[in-house]
């Protein structure tokens, strides 16, 4: 861990923008390439693409009911009733994130109001690999479930053996998703987005993947639309005196096993603190199956940051906008109004990270990057949009005539006012 003072954090946040554009440069070029092959080859560019990149010729890519048995199968007893626990958690959760529609007809002659519907194809991006993660599978799918999403689709790589990893599956059939197929990478973005032969295009794309995925998704971006372009996990740890550092540790430890570019950031204004957390985050690590990962995220992004109080680190906990924020303080939850800019804020010593990431109920999918400032985590809100309802009669109608008119001819629009103003001189019986 790096460690700064209150002071060196505020005057070290020099941007590495023009790095990281090289890098986005070097990527866009094969991710066009890719959407371009797509979108004109269909099927047949998706089938060539899949043995190029995950080295399998496939041919169906779709998961069968087979497959799914087999998945039912192969996974441990124990995992289906975890599952099922997370599932019920996640499901109570969101269920209070169920907008209405809503009609306001408090004024006379005019009804106005906001309808609510969902989505109709939703498609969700699971990753293979190291970050093939049920759980995730949950936090995309219930939501777009609740909203009331007719057809779900989720895309994930085919593993060497042209499976799906069994997991993967079975959290997608508890969770009521009504497709999976083995597809990855950028090629999967491109088919959900365009569509081919076997895919219905969607409408909207969710879940994290790695760069060519976060890349794709930025492309197909007003083709569809998307949740977020998630980056590697954060988390952020508010440690007094009264936090075990072994828990402190651990948490932090918990978030750079995601990633070698995952970022854990602890603010303390205790030195003995920070000494503390920092010998058990060694002992701990030499234990972790990840160490490697883990050794790397820490040694390149992880901080500690040693401010004069509370106060400053929650200003500078409200400058990082943390994806997760733990308040491992004294009475935490007076201190909540002090927090503006995080993904997720867990309270006290018995809340950590991993319990949010699997088990409490809201979603895990969060802004990162510092994005916490201005957006929001995956909820049921993502997969449902809202039109607007206007309903005027004809006296309420009329009794804007000046103003629209006044409005329109200001805007050389004479054929708004017209619209009006036709209805001025109407003497017929038109309903409203
Ligand atoms: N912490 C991750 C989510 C996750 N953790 C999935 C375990 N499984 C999001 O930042
Ligand atoms: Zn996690």
């Amino acid at each position: 861990m790096k460690w700064l003072t209150g002071a060196q954090y505020w005057s070290s946040k020099i941007s590495s923008q023009a790095i990281e554009d090289q890098l986005e440069n070097s990527i866009d070029q094969s991710v066009l390439d890719i959407i371009r092959q797509v979108k004109e080859a269909g099927d047949r560019a998706v089938n060539s693409l899949t043995n190029q990149f995950d080295g399998i010729k496939l041919d169906d890519f779709t998961v069968t009911k087979d497959e799914f048995a087999e998945a039912r199968d192969r996974v441990s007893p124990a995992f289906v009733p975890a599952l099922e626990q997370a599932k019920t958690n996640i499901t109570r959760f969101h269920q209070r994130q169920l907008q209405q529609s809503w009609i306001d007809s408090s004024i006379p002659g005019i009804v106005l109001g906001q309808q609510v519907t969902p989505l109709e194809r939703v498609g969700i991006y699971i990753p293979g690999g190291k970050a093939a993660y049920p759980s995730t599978v949950l936090m995309n799918v219930i939501p777009a479930k609740i909203a009331g999403v007719e057809s779900i689709v989720i895309t994930t790589p085919p593993q060497p053996n042209g499976k799906v990893n069994p997991h993967i599956l079975v959290a997608a059939e508890k969770a009521g998703a009504d497709t999976v197929y083995k597809i990855g990478g950028a090629q999967a973005i491109a088919a959900l987005a365009y569509g081919t032969e076997t895919i219905n295009k969607v409408q909207k794309i969710t879940g994290p993947g790695n760069a060519y995925v976060a890349r794709a998704k930025k492309w197909v971006f007003g083709e569809v639309a998307i949740d977020m372009i998630a980056g590697p996990s954060e988390i952020c740890i508010v440690a007094d005196d009264t936090a075990p550092a072994d828990f402190v540790a651990a948490d932090l430890l918990s978030q750079a096993e995601h990633d070698e570019a995952a970022t854990p950031i602890c603010i303390v204004w205790n030195n003995k603190q920070a000494t503390a957390i920092q010998e058990e985050m060694e002992r701990q690590t030499a234990l972790l199956e990840r160490e490697e990962i883990i050794t790397k995220s820490v040694q390149q992004n992880g901080k500690f940051i040693l401010v004069e109080d509370l106060y400053e680190a929650m200003d500078i906990a409200n400058d990082i906008a943390p994806e997760h924020l733990q308040l491992m303080i004294e009475n935490p939850i007076e201190k909540l109004g002090y927090i503006k800019n995080a993904g997720a804020i867990f309270l006290g010593n018995y809340s950590p990270e991993a319990l949010g990431d699997y088990m409490a109920g809201p979603n895990h999918t969060l802004p990162t990057n510092g994005t916490a400032a201005f957006s929001s985590p995956l909820g049921v809100y993502d997969f449902m949009k809202k039109s607007s309802v206007i309903q005027y009669d004809k006296q309420s109608l009329l009794n804007t005539v000046d103003a629209i008119t006044e409005l329109a001819t200001t805007e050389k629009l004479t054929a708004h006012a017209q619209a009006i103003q036709i209805r001025k001189e109407d003497d017929s019986n038109a309903k409203a």
